[in-house]
């Protein structure tokens, strides 16, 4: 079957927005409410085994902040810090906080004249994923992507495979169509529960986790002239993650 879609994760695949753009803007939400609670680089670390930032708030008093006292509107307070965060993470994007990933830019690009279409599979917020486009990758390129599946669109988050079969929906696509791009077991997780086959760009964070069943797992998409790092499976002869690769991988059994 032929290639018809890549569907990209987008915190740590298309950028490192975790570090430094989400548990920064969360800190400085918590900061604004009088909360006193602070994420540090290593705990957030600890965090990101839940996936959506209001789940993740409530995970982390649950197990990290035991002695917090809920307030009877708990959960009120959990959306209006999410909105304050979401806040604060997109003014970061727009002063140009956070840069692509190296290799994802000019593999949009040529996905794009290639006239492959284009899609995300996210938990965050559909404001993030638009705020990060525009001012990371280019001014229109919100328009690149067909479908931004993102956010509480579906009510369970990855792993669950929810947002890939949405996406798929959307597109009316099957999962033998496309080719899905993560960096977490949680992504993968995800987007191979929906069948699609993955690659893996690593970062800091997902380093040790467990990519079983992942086409391949590098350290990024890399550059012609500057070749990623192979963990696992093979670039089939390419200096860098592109079409061909991709193709190659996508038509492999
Ligand atoms: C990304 C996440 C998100 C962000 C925060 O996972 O886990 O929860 O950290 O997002 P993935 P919001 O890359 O697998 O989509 O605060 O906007 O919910
Ligand atoms: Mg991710």
């Amino acid at each position: 079957m032929t290639l018809q879609a890549l569907i990209f994760d987008v915190d740590g695949t298309l950028a490192d927005t975790e570090r430094d753009g989400h548990r920064v803007a969360f800190n400085a939400a918590f900061r604004e409410f009088g909360l006193d609670w602070n994420w540090d680089v290593s705990l957030y670390g600890e965090l990101l085994a839940i996936t959506g930032g209001k789940e993740r708030m409530r995970y982390y008093v649950e197990k990290f902040n035991t002695s917090y006292q809920q307030p009877a509107d708990f959960n009120d307070l959990v959306v209006a810090l999410h909105k304050a965060k979401t806040r604060h993470y997109t003014e970061l994007l727009q002063q140009g906080g956070i840069p692509m990933r190296t290799g994802t830019t000019r593999l949009i690009q040529e996905a794009r004249d290639a006239g492959l279409r284009l899609a995300i599979a996210t938990t965050t917020t559909p404001e993030n994923v638009t705020a990060l486009l525009k001012y990371s990758l280019a001014d229109d390129a919100n328009d690149w992507f067909e479908v931004i599946a993102a956010g509480d669109i579906v009510p369970a988050k990855k792993p669950a495979a929810d947002i890939y079969i949405w996406a798929l929906q959307q597109m009316g696509l099957s999962a033998q169509d496309c080719f899905a791009f993560e960096d977490s077991e949680n992504g993968i997780k995800s987007s191979l529960g929906a069948g699609i086959k993955t690659l893996v760009t690593v970062n800091d964070y997902t380093l040790t986790h467990d990519f079983t069943g992942a086409t391949a797992v590098v350290s990024d998409m890399g550059e012609p002239d500057a070749s990623p790092q192979i963990m696992c499976g093979s670039l089939h002869g390419q200096p860098c993650v592109n079409l061909a690769a991709i193709r190659a991988w996508h038509a492999a059994n």
